[in-house]
């Protein structure tokens, strides 16, 4: 452990103070991870201290400057954005700022601030528990060709982000641990009694808790190629989309959302040659009819695409069954892929196996949608990260707005919510460009809607989409 260079007193001092102003509370607190704790910290007040906010800048400068001069300081969003820009300020080290907004569009960057490829960036955060929260500010950094060696942190509890870190090639630096803190708590008399009873179980329970890091935490992939992809894909739909993308060099999915059958069959004419797949909704369409079918199928033979139907699927494994099997639209007949929910539980998937056993077809799982306010994350979005992983055979892939750890390489990632010269529109869509979705975002195909069947030249527009996303995914080799 890298800890302090800092004397004792040094570090007794600024706990103590901490403790005046409610930074670091002591009695009896229930964690998340359902431990007693004795101790509770909260750095977010230290910003009504300035005095001390300053000091707490220059201790955590001290700590790490002895082992690495950076080019650049950046602070984890929000906590530790205060100390960064102190830090900045007193040492005269340029600061660059991470958006955590997960909308970043037209001309905003993801990192504020001027930089060059190469720099090197101090990461700077109040504390790590498993060390989740840095890496997502590393993994933006990196992917604007930043480096990043060091993180300084003020406190570090211990609990697995060091080793993480490590693992990342990362050297984590505290200006104390939990040990620490605690025992100049302890030194300084102000735990006593049965409180200190607490603190000594509190540590030998603390010792072996490590924080896992959550299955959305991101992670700086190493690339994969389409054509590698393919081989490593489980369900037959990915194996065929990873090909066709690699041998079609295209990367774009069209969301024709057209109501008119001929219109669709004309447009889908037009921007044949430039898509890997075109998505319907076929329940919008006014005058809907086998021959539709055969003729979109015909229309995607000639081009090489394939067809998704986007019906988001989401009752039960019996109706879901009848859904995609019968009524007016049968579309396990045509459609090459599907989309589902999770609400139901893993075993909607059932209802699918069947017929897809002996046609091929995907499932794509609704990991997160990209309309405001979707509900379609956190605990949710791992657990469908993990339904498509128990049913690799019929899940080909994920619809979602970030690549998450969790999500291997087997799996196709595709991303609605794609405009060049649009932050959304008046019903909750949000839009991001073909270029943060594929390089930043980190996901495999674009689908693009309006932005291209609106346009009055589609076929031109979807060049432009085209273009972008596929030199943004040649641009991660
Ligand atoms: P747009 O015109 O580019 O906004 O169309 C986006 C399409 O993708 C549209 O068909 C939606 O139904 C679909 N979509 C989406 O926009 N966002 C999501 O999270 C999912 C699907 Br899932």
């Amino acid at each position: 452990m890298t800890t302090s260079i800092l004397s004792k007193e040094e570090i007794k001092e600024l706990v103590l103070k901490l403790n005046e102003i409610g930074a670091v509370k002591l009695g009896e607190f229930k964690l998340k991870s359902g431990i007693i704790s004795p101790i509770y910290i909260d750095l977010r007040v230290t910003v009504s201290s300035p005095v001390l906010l300053a000091s707490i800048a220059s201790m955590m400068y001290k700590t790490v400057y002895a082992q690495s001069k950076p080019e650049l300081v950046c602070g984890v969003p929000y906590t530790a954005l205060p100390i960064a820009t102190g830090m900045s300020i007193a040492h005269n080290i340029p600061m660059v700022v991470r958006r955590k907004e997960a909308k970043a569009y037209g001309t905003k960057q993801l990192i504020e601030g001027i930089f060059k490829e190469g720099d090197n960036v101090l990461v700077v955060e109040d504390l790590v528990t498993s060390g989740a929260s840095v890496l997502e500010t590393v993994r933006d950094l990196n992917s604007v060709g930043l480096t990043v060696t060091d993180v300084v942190v003020l406190l570090d509890r211990q609990q697995g982000a060091k080793q993480e870190l490590e693992k990342r090639g990362l050297k984590l630096h505290s200006v104390f641990t939990m040990e620490e803190l605690i025992n100049t708590l302890v030194e300084a008399g102000k735990l006593t009694g049965p409180t200190l009873e607490l603190v000594k179980n509190f540590l030998e329970a603390n010792k072996n808790v490590v924080v896992p890091l959550p299955s959305s935490a991101p992670v700086r992939a190493p690339f994969v190629s389409f054509q590698e992809r393919a081989k490593l894909a489980t369900n037959p739909t990915a194996n065929k989309l990873f090909q066709l993308m690699a041998s079609k060099k295209t990367n774009l999915a069209v969301a024709v959302d057209l109501t008119v059958k001929q219109e669709i069959l004309d447009l889908a004419e037009k921007i044949g040659s430039e898509i890997c797949v075109l998505k319907t909704h076929v329940d919008i369409v006014q005058d809907y009819d086998q021959q539709f079918i055969k003729d979109l199928q015909a229309i995607a033979a000639k081009h090489n695409f394939l067809i998704f139907e986007d019906r988001k699927f989401a009752d039960i494994g019996n109706t879901v069954k009848y859904q995609f099997e019968n009524g007016v639209y049968e579309i396990s007949k045509w459609a090459d892929m599907v989309t589902i929910h999770g609400v139901a539980g893993p075993a909607i998937i059932d209802g699918f196996r069947e017929s897809i056993k002996t046609t091929g077809a995907g499932l794509l799982l609704l990991a997160q949608m990209s309309s405001k306010g979707s509900m379609c994350v956190g605990e949710y979005t791992n657990q469908m990260v993990e339904m498509g992983k128990s049913n690799q055979d019929a899940v080909m892939g994920f619809i979602c707005q970030e690549r998450l750890s969790a999500m291997s390489d087997n799996f196709v990632l595709m991303t609605p919510g794609v405009q060049f010269n649009s932050a959304g529109d008046s019903m909750g869509q949000q839009y991001n460009t073909p270029e943060y979705v594929i390089k930043e975002k980190n996901t495999d195909v674009i689908i693009v809607g309006r932005g291209i069947y609106k346009s009055s030249n589609p076929k031109e527009e979807a060049i432009k989409y085209r273009t972008a996303s596929w030199s943004a995914y040649e641009s991660k080799q």
